[in-house]
Parts: structure tokens; C-alpha cells; sequence
């Protein structure tokens, strides 16, 4: 690490100017180490790099949410969506498009950089958030940590121990995890929905858990008494929260910035990478405004490049730098091993007289856990649908341990990448979703809603995740702490690193492999 302090010290402001050949582009700003992207691995490694004295450029294509619109609040309403709820779309693409088959959910809004995405490949869609703080901005601050022996079968060379007894502990400190009240939850209609939930599966024999959340359940509470603002019990969730959230701004990218060493640029889209003579990186980045047009386009240089870009972002980068020749010595194994996590969402009809409130909270706080059921693993967790009145639906998302895996390839014709993933691989998910969820509709006599997921009568959405995990899978594409292959300097801190699957929600299980990814980087590597 001492080089790389080093080169902190010494500033480095024109890495690769003085060496880079004439048709490289000039690195026009430079940083002993750049850092693409600000969630939940971008933000470790910014705040890890300002910590150890090193200057760190963070570059980040969404926005800084921190400016009341005319509304006087950061994030619009999930009810009255309007242009900062997605990122440039003309209507909004909610997860759940419809109530008895009627498109009464989504709204026509004006093109804007919004703080959600929903990119889509051919048989799979991806939803992202968008802006300083990446996915933490519009998720459900579910901060589980995965079942040791699963976390053990997926990452065979981790020292498991290690993760549970420093870094799983350290990235849940730092993210301000906390749990609910046993009693407040029991007692108040704002979870009677989980309730529900927790009775039906209770009654088919499954057992349900607790989860911890990043969401202040202390705020919760004075919401509930009506001493603070309304979030999380006013709706709000997937295009941001106004209150109670600690989502990254407030925690690892607030300590960042606190160090001194950090910069952030926000609106600015890395578009390619490549290598000067060197061995430093170059970086070609688009500044956009708010309408989406490219108002100037920035070469950037750094010795230690740090890809945080999410399993999206970062393999696609990594994939256009070896198929356009850039960083030609990439492994193969960039772009394999992506999988949505298993990720499945349905909905139940409830008897007359189980009810699940006209109020509900947006925060998760409960799964039914059925991972020890090797036939069919599932973890489901209970989701919320604020509607505003009683409509005894009982929604979820579940977690399924689906096997198949798929590639990202470049296409050349758009210069982006294409997912190979199909819709039989999602039907694998779907397919064990259905065998826990036909339990308890056995068990309660109940029966799926068909009228949620669009006119076609869905009653499985296999076809989107929140959960998007690899695409530059640990020990394949990169060394076992994220050391990319073929490169020196060059580290993924992502979800990218993540094969496919977890088995509960993953943000924690990101934020640890990124706090020991650094912690491992910091102390041995050294510049050449
Ligand atoms: P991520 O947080 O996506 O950050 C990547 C950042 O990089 C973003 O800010 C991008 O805008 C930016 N970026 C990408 N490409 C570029 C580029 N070329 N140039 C500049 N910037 C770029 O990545 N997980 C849980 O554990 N619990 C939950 O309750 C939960 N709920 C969710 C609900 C929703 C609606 C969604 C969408 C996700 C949810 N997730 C949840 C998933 C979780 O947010 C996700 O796994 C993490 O955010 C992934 O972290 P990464 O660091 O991989």
C-alpha cells in the first residue's frame, strides 16, 4: 500500500499525459484513483481510498438528490409520479402495471434523469436506481445477510469465518442496519399486510423470519404517532424516500466526502475504458444535462480504476473493453455467470376476513424462509401494496435458488451489450415459486391474483429483478478479491461479482465483499 499512498501524495494530476501516444486520447483530468459509480460498491471503495489519504474521483451518471422540486421534496410521490421518478421515459414502468387489469398505476411523465431505471434485454428487464447512492436511493433497505453454508456454496474461496466474524458486521454497522420492534409490529395496522402473510404461511407449515432493515425504525414510529414527516408510511419507496431512509448519501458516501480526499461528478457516463503506455487507465466519460443530450465529453486518467457500476454497468464496460479491443486481455469470463437472483413476484387473494389494511408500511420486515427445503428453496419476502384502501392482496417477492445462469455479449451494431438470458431460464424460477405458493393456497384455500402484472393475466412476474447479480464473478473473471484479470490496478467492488444468486436480498452481502475487497487492496497492492 505504501506506493499507493505514495501516489496520493504526490498528487499524480497528469498521469498519462506525458506518456500516452498521440492517438490516445489526453487524459484532460486526472486522479491517483477514479472510482465508476456511487452505490453500494463504489461507495465503500470511496469512502475506504479517502481514508487511507489517496485523492479519488467518484463519476456517476445519475444526479445528487438533494434539492427540493417546486413540491418542496427531493423525491416525487409514489402515487403522483412525475420526471424524477424515472430515468427518461414519457410514462413510468412500475413493477406492478396494473390493478384488475386496469392501467391505473403508471403516469405519463416528462424525460428526465428519474432516480429509477428499468433496463431491458430481450426476455429480462432490470430495474436500477439511478443517482448519487445508486440502488439504496429506490430499494427496500432489506439488509439481510445470506445463510452462511449458502454464502459458503456460492463463494467457495472465501474465507467464510472471516466474512461473518469482520466484514458482514462492519458493512451492516456502517449501513446503520436496524430492526423492527417486536411489540410496535404485533400492535400496529401499518403491518397488519405481514401479519396476514405470516398467518397463511403459517398455516401450510412454513416458518417465517424477521429481516433487518437500513429504513430508521425509530422515525417509523414517530410517523406512525404522527410527530414526523411521512416516507415510508406515506408510500414512498421505489422513486426515493423523503425521510427515515439511510440510504448511502447518508452513510458510506457522507464519510467519503468527509474525508477530504473524495470528489464526486454526477450526471457524467463512463462510456469507455482503455490502458496509456503507461499502465494507467483512461477513461472517456459523457456529461449530460437534464434532457439527456451530451453537452461535453471528459477523458479522465488514474492509476487505480475501481468499478462500481453495478452488475449492469460494470460488465458492460468490461465486456465493450475486451470485444472492442481496448483492454483486449480481459478473460473470457467476462460477462458469464449473471443471474436476476430468482427473483419472482405474485400476489394472493385473501379471505373477506383476513385483511390487510388500507395502511401500510413500505419497508419489508418479514420472509418466509424455506432454503432448508432442498427440493425447492425459497425465500419469499412479504411485500407491501399501499393502495390506500383494503384490497386483501398479499404480494411477494421471492427468492428462488434458480440454477441457470446467462452471458452478456457486445453487440456491435449498437456498441452495447445484449443478455442472453431466455424465458424458460425465468420459468425455472417461476416453477418453484408456484410449489411454495400452492401450499398455502392449499392450506388457506386461497388463490393467486391474474390481474396484477398486466392484461395477459400473469400471476408469476418472472420477467424483471431488482436483483441483478454477476457478470464478473469472483475467482473467474477476477482474482478472489475482485483484482481484475488480465489487469493490474483494475478492481470490480460490485454486485458483478456476485454469481447469479445469494438467496436473500443483496446489498449487505455487496458491501461486505467490497469492505474486504478493499481492506485486502489497501494493504498489499503496490504500483508497479
Ligand atoms: P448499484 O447500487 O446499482 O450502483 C451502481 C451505480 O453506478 C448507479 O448509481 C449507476 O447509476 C452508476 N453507473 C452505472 N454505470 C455507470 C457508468 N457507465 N458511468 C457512471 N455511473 C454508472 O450497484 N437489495 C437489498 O439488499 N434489499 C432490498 O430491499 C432491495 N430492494 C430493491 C428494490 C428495488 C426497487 C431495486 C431496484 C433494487 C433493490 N435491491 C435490494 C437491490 C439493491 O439495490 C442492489 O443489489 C444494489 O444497489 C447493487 O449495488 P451495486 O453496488 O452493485
Amino acid at each position: 500500500m505504501v506506493a499507493l499512498q505514495t501516489a496520493a501524495g504526490l498528487g499524480f494530476t497528469r498521469i498519462g499525459l506525458q506518456s500516452a501516444h498521440a492517438a490516445e486520447p489526453a487524459a484532460a483530468e486526472s486522479a491517483p484513483a477514479i472510482v465508476v459509480g456511487s452505490g453500494y460498491g463504489g461507495a465503500v471503495a470511496a469512502l475506504r481510498l479517502g481514508q487511507a489519504g489517496i485523492r479519488t474521483l467518484v463519476l456517476e451518471m445519475g444526479r445528487l438528490w438533494d434539492t427540493a422540486g417546486p413540491d418542496g421534496t427531493v423525491f416525487c410521490s409514489t402515487s403522483a409520479p412525475d420526471r424524477r421518478s424515472m430515468w427518461f421515459r414519457t410514462r413510468t414502468e412500475a413493477p406492478l402495471a396494473t390493478f384488475l387489469w386496469l392501467d391505473l398505476v403508471n403516469k405519463d411523465i416528462s424525460p428526465y434523469p428519474g432516480v429509477l431505471d428499468r433496463v431491458h434485454y430481450d426476455h429480462m428487464s432490470v430495474y436500477v436506481g439511478r443517482g448519487v447512492g445508486g440502488g439504496s436511493l429506490v430499494n427496500g433497505g432489506m439488509a439481510v445477510t445470506p445463510l452462511k453454508s449458502y454464502f459458503a456454496e456460492q463463494f467457495p474461496t472465501v474465507d467464510a469465518d472471516e466474512m461473518y466474524g469482520t466484514y458482514f458486521p462492519r458493512a451492516r454497522s456502517m449501513l446503520g442496519v436496524n430492526t423492527v420492534d417486536p411489540a410496535w409490529f404485533e400492535s400496529t395496522d401499518w403491518y397488519r399486510f405481514t401479519r396476514t402473510s405470516r398467518k397463511a404461511a403459517a398455516d401450510a407449515g412454513l416458518r417465517t423470519t424477521f429481516v433487518p432493515n437500513v429504513y430508521d425504525f425509530g422515525y417509523m414510529q414517530r410517523e406512525a404517532a404522527g410527530t414526523a414527516t411521512r416516507s415510508a408510511l406515506a408510500g414512498e419507496v421505489i422513486y426515493g424516500n423523503n425521510h427515515g431512509k439511510r440510504s448511502l448519501d447518508k452513510s458510506y458516501l457522507a464519510a467519503a466526502l468527509g474525508t477530504g480526499n473524495v470528489t464526486l461528478h454526477t450526471l457524467e457516463r463512463v462510456r469507455s475504458l482503455s490502458r496509456a503506455a503507461d499502465g494507467s487507465y483512461l477513461l472517456t466519460a459523457d456529461r449530460i444535462d437534464t434532457t439527456g443530450a451530451i453537452v461535453e465529453t471528459k477523458q479522465y486518467g488514474c492509476r487505480y480504476l475501481f468499478l462500481g457500476g453495478g452488475s449492469l454497468g460494470t460488465t458492460e464496460l468490461l465486456v465493450r473493453a475486451r470485444d472492442t479491443g481496448t483492454l483486449p486481455d480481459l478473460d473470457p469470463a467476462v460477462g458469464a455467470g449473471w443471474g436476476p437472483n430468482g427473483n419472482t413476484m405474485l400476489g394472493r387473494a385473501n379471505h373477506v376476513w383476513d385483511t390487510v389494511g388500507a395502511d401500510q408500511a413500505t419497508m419489508p420486515v418479514m420472509g418466509i424462509d424455506d432454503w432448508a427445503n432442498a427440493d425447492n428453496p425459497v425465500f419469499a419476502e412479504i411485500a407491501p401494496l399501499p393502495m390506500g384502501f383494503e384490497h386483501w392482496i398479499s404480494l411477494y417477492l421471492a427468492i428462488t435458488k434458480n440454477p441457470e445462469r446467462a452471458s452478456f455479449t457486445y453487440d456491435p451494431a449498437s456498441g452495447t451489450v445484449r443478455l442472453g438470458w431466455t424465458a424458460a431460464q425465468s420459468a425455472v424460477s417461476s416453477g418453484m415459486a408456484k410449489k411454495l405458493f400452492d401450499r398455502i393456497n392449499l392450506a388457506n384455500l386461497t388463490l393467486y391474483r391474474y390481474d396484477l402484472f398486466g392484461s395477459t393475466s400473469k400471476v408469476f412476474a418472472d420477467d424483471f429483478t431488482y436483483h441483478p447479480l454477476g457478470g464478473c464473478v469472483l475467482g473467474k473473471a477476477t482474482d478472489d478479491y475482485g483484482r481484475v484479470k488480465g489487469y493490474s490496478r483494475l478492481y470490480v467492488t460490485d454486485g458483478s461479482l456476485v454469481p447469479g444468486n445469494i438467496g436473500v436480498n443483496p446489498f449487505v452481502t455487496i458491501t461486505a465483499l467490497a469492505e474486504r475487497t478493499m481492506a485486502r487492496v489497501l494493504a498489499e497492492d503496490a504500483a508497479p
